[in-house]
C-alpha cells in the first residue's frame, strides 16, 4: 500500500515568529507569478500585489537582480531583501505559510521533483511563446514546433501527473495541497483555457486523474481564498 505523506504534520512552528512584509511584483498576467499569489492570498498571508505594466516594468528592468519579474520584496524589521526567480519565492513562500516541509529534507524533495518537473514542462512552452529570447530567430517552425508540444510534450508529462495522482490527491504523495500543487495548477489551468494556441480542454481527455485533480485543486482554491479576485484585479 502506498502511503500519503502528512504534509502539515511535519512543521514546527515558531510561537514567536513575526510575519515580514511582502511586495510581490509582477504584470497584470498569471504567468510564473499566480501560483506564488495563490500560496500567499488562501494562507491568509498579507502581501502587496503590485502589478507593472510594460513602461513601468522598463523603468525598473535595470534595477531588478536579474532583469525580471517576478520579484519579491522582503522586509524583515531587520533587513530589507529583494528575491528573484519564481521558484524560489515559490519556495520561501511555502516555509512561510507551511505548504513546503522544509525541515523534512527527503520529503521537501519529492515535492521539489515535481516543481523541477515543472520547469522542464513550461520551458518549451516558453520557447514556443518568445523564440527570440531563445536565441531563435528567422528559422523557427512555430507550427511544427507547436505540433510537438500538443502530440508529444504534453502528453509525456500529462502521463507522469496521471500516475502520480492514481495513489494520492496531491503531488509528492503528500495528503494536503503544497507548492508543487500550487505551482502545476495555473498552468494548467492556463493550457485548458486554450490561451495557448492549438492546446485547449480536448488535450486533457484521455487523463481522468488530471481532470479531476484540476477539478478539485480548483474548488480547493475558490473556497480558500480569493485568488480568482487576484487574477481579475486590474491596475487603477
Ligand atoms: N526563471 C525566471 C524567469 C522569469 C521570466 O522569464 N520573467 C519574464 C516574465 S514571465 C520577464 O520578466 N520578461 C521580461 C524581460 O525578460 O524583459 C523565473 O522563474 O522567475
Amino acid at each position: 500500500m502506498i502511503m500519503v505523506k502528512q504534509l502539515n504534520s511535519f512543521f514546527r512552528e515558531q510561537s514567536s515568529f513575526t510575519p515580514p512584509k511582502l511586495k510581490l511584483t509582477y504584470f497584470d498576467i498569471a504567468g510564473l507569478a499566480q501560483c506564488i499569489r495563490n500560496v500567499l492570498s488562501l494562507n491568509n498571508f498579507d502581501f502587496e500585489d503590485e502589478r507593472l505594466n510594460k513602461v513601468d516594468f522598463m523603468k525598473h528592468k535595470m534595477s531588478l537582480p536579474f532583469g525580471q519579474l517576478p520579484t519579491l520584496v522582503v522586509d524583515t524589521g531587520d533587513e530589507v531583501v529583494t528575491i528573484a526567480q519564481s521558484k524560489a519565492i515559490l519556495r520561501y513562500t511555502g516555509r512561510l505559510t507551511r505548504t513546503y516541509p522544509s525541515r523534512q529534507p527527503l520529503h521537501a524533495a519529492m515535492i521539489d521533483q515535481w516543481c523541477e518537473l515543472h520547469t522542464e514542462f513550461n520551458t518549451p512552452l516558453m520557447l514556443s511563446m518568445f523564440p527570440e529570447r531563445f536565441g531563435l530567430t528567422g528559422t523557427f517552425d512555430v507550427e511544427s514546433h507547436r505540433r510537438w508540444i500538443r502530440e508529444t510534450h504534453l502528453p509525456r508529462f500529462f502521463k507522469y501527473l496521471e500516475v502520480e495522482l492514481d495513489n494520492s490527491s496531491y503531488l509528492g504523495g503528500m495528503d494536503a495541497i503544497n507548492i508543487a500543487d500550487f505551482c502545476w495548477q495555473p498552468t494548467l489551468e492556463w493550457l485548458k483555457s486554450g490561451v495557448f494556441e492549438g492546446v485547449g480542454e480536448q488535450d486533457f481527455e484521455d487523463y481522468n486523474n488530471l481532470q479531476t485533480y484540476m477539478r478539485s485543486l480548483l474548488s480547493e482554491i475558490n473556497s480558500l481564498g480569493n485568488s480568482l479576485g487576484y487574477i481579475e484585479k486590474k491596475e487603477e
